[in-house]
């Protein structure tokens, strides 16, 4: 059953404990330690930040290098890269943002970042780009032009598909935090710029339950939005317990039903991309057990995959035939409690 599906996760997702109250609580894992436990948690391939494979700083030799250092890797554990990142709100010339920034020299900073992403791409073997704007917007509206802003991020895209004709571009949108207001908070709207771009059929998104939930909708909707538009090319799976900070919960563990219709969605659509698990342990976790909620995620949805298949569509047709939700509501809410 789970060959349809190719788990993956970032190496952030096995973390210290430490959150803006409080330092680590765990030992940071050298991040071949991390690698080293893919496998033998059920997963296939690693998601990458471009200062995950090397620092950002390193010369174009030192970047070649650590690139091949990693793939090795890779291959030796029998994983692949899943995508690349540029990391554009750590660094002091993302202060203000990364393409959207008002410093020119910024804006070129991000660019030549996201160009440097790209190269690491190739050399690690994956083509897909994940632009998480975390920064592309503002505390106070006034800060920044919000009608040239969408144009530089659009720019940066176009920039990025001319840089290399193979890449696919993801947008990965969350309405709030850090910024208190994004530019482009939900995937509809980075949806309608990959149709301004240059090339619609490399910009697609990646879509987290937990960005959606924040944005007051239902994951599963934007997730069939994105898969109507065919543009659903990858997935952050989590739970998020209502409107506060991204909380990365193991997926499911809010709530049963929310994850199910996410699941549905997918199994229905024949989704084939990776289930990117973008889950993160809580502070109180031992190290001894601090991979335990990538395990119990990935366990949860498979055990929902199992309820969705076993949802009989004949059933379903017919209760929406005589347009009786009620027990169409009460056949699913059971077979959640395993009925
Ligand atoms: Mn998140």
């Amino acid at each position: 059953m789970t060959r349809n599906y190719r788990f993956t996760f970032g190496p952030w997702n096995i973390g210290t404990g430490s959150d803006p109250f409080g330092p680590p609580v765990r030992p940071d894992l050298p991040f071949a330690v991390k690698l080293r436990e893919y496998k033998k948690l059920g997963f296939d391939g690693v998601q990458l930040h471009d200062d995950d494979v090397c620092p950002a700083d390193w010369n174009v030799e030192q970047t070649r290098r650590g690139c091949a250092e990693l793939k090795k890797i890779l291959v030796d554990e029998g994983l692949f890269a899943e995508f690349v990142a540029p990391r554009l709100w750590e660094h002091a010339q993302t202060i203000d943002g990364g393409y959207t920034a008002n410093s020119e020299a910024d804006r070129r900073y991000a660019l030549d970042r996201s160009k440097r992403a790209v190269d690491i791409a190739n050399m690690i073997g994956t083509r897909d780009i994940v632009l998480w704007l975390a920064r592309e917007g503002t505390y106070i509206r006034e800060a920044k032009c919000p009608i040239e802003a969408p144009r530089r991020i659009l720019d940066a895209v176009n920039m990025l598909l001319a840089y290399d004709k193979n890449i696919r571009i993801l947008g990965e949108m969350k309405p709030n935090e850090p910024m208190d207001q994004a530019y482009l908070p939900t995937p509809g709207h980075f949806l309608a710029l990959c149709y301004k771009s240059a090339d619609p059929k490399r910009c697609g998104v990646l879509i987290e339950s937990a960005h959606s939930i924040l944005a007051g909708l239902d994951p599963s909707d934007d997730i069939a939005y994105a898969l109507f538009h065919e543009k659903l090319w990858s997935v952050h799976l989590n739970d998020q317990n209502g409107l506060k900070y991204d909380q990365d919960k193991s997926f499911g563990s809010v709530d049963l039903r929310r994850a199910f219709n996410t699941v549905w969605v997918l199994e229905r659509a024949k989704y084939g991309g990776c289930i990117g698990l973008d889950v993160k342990a809580m502070r109180t976790t031992k190290p001894e057990h601090q991979v335990k909620h990538l395990a119990n995620s990935r366990a949860i949805f498979l055990r929902l995959v199992e309820v969705a298949r076993s949802i009989d569509s004949s059933k379903v047709e017919r209760l929406r035939a005589e347009r009786d939700y009620e027990s169409l509501e009460l056949y699913i809410v059971e077979k959640l409690m395993g009925k």
